[in-house]
């Protein structure tokens, strides 16, 4: 009877998304096993039993939902794996997408117990020990949902750029406030273009402030190409028309307060009549857009 009710419990336990379910456990007949539930803990074979045992490979995929720059951290608890030059003896990695041929978001091993973040929203993490006796008693990790800059957003990588006929360019997570600290580049360069009619949706929203988040937009490929405009606070630019066959997009953010930014729906023109005609929109405030909001 007591076994029977112990055994009602430890299920309950895990219908209830116990954080210490099996879910997470290393298993090296499943690899990679892949977790998709939020604020769930895996860790290394006999976690707080023991050293991790010799000639171990365990490998995970953590995947948040897809969807509007969503990411996963992956938050350690306790990590002690053995030291070795370059991590090259056991050793935990963790790389951008759903295998091992994605970027690398770093290897580690000693005490090192700082998070990884993803780019998109899914991380494959590997965990490897060798033969040469010496281990340690491992880690325990969370994979938690977040949002996430996209790379274009960071001057370590290059724009992104749209080459599609039509598209949607926002701020991330928008309509959710952006992140501080960016610095987001997208050049929309569609093949045989030679302009570009943009109609921005509700809300447009930045800090208040010229100089601490913006939307700039220059016709070509850089912030040093002719500008056509830059926009901040609640100043909404409703439709721009842009002359010429690439458009540079800037949307940054400083440290202090984040507000919901902007999304605005891109259209390529190929007869310059029609480009001219959404220039003169974007200077007069009269376009389509502008009247449905008025
Ligand atoms: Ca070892
Ligand atoms: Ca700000």
């Amino acid at each position: 009877m007591t076994s029977n009710v112990f055994l009602l419990c430890l299920s309950l336990g895990y219908a209830f998304g116990n954080p210490f379910s099996d879910e997470g456990a290393c298993d090296p007949a499943t690899r990679p096993r892949v977790i998709e539930a939020n604020n769930v803990m895996f860790w290394s074979p006999n976690f707080r039993e023991s050293n991790y045992p010799p000639n171990t490979l365990c490998e995970w995929v953590l995947r948040a939902p897809a969807g509007l720059d969503s990411g996963v951290e992956i938050r350690f608890g306790d990590f002690d794996v053995q030291t070795c030059n370059n991590c090259g003896c056991d050793y935990v990695e963790a790389f951008d997408g759903s295998d091992d041929s994605g970027e690398s978001l770093g290897r580690k091993c000693g005490a090192a117990t700082t998070p990884f973040f993803s780019f998109g929203n899914e991380v494959f993490l590997r965990f490897e020990s060798n033969d040469d006796g010496v281990e340690g008693e491992g880690f325990n990790a969370q994979t938690i949902h977040t949002m996430v800059a996209p790379r274009e957003c960071s001057l370590d990588y290059d724009p992104l750029v749209f080459t599609d006929a039509s598209g949607v360019v926002r701020s991330p997570g928008y309509p959710e406030p952006y992140l501080p600290n960016l610095n987001c580049r997208w050049i929309i360069s569609t093949p045989g273009a030679v302009g570009y009619k943009l109609i921005f949706d509700d809300p447009f929203s930045t800090e208040n402030c010229c100089t601490c988040d913006y939307l700039q937009l220059n016709r070509g490929t850089s912030a040093e190409d002719t500008r056509i405009g830059l926009w901040f606070g609640q100043d909404a630019p409703y439709h721009v028309g842009s002359f010429g066959p690439d458009l540079f997009v800037n949307f940054a953010s400083d440290s202090s307060t984040q507000w919901q930014g902007f999304q605005f729906t891109y259209e390529a023109l190929y007869d310059e009549a029609e480009v001219l005609e959404w220039m003169k929109f974007s200077r007069r405030g009269y376009g389509p857009r502008f009247i449905e909001k008025h």
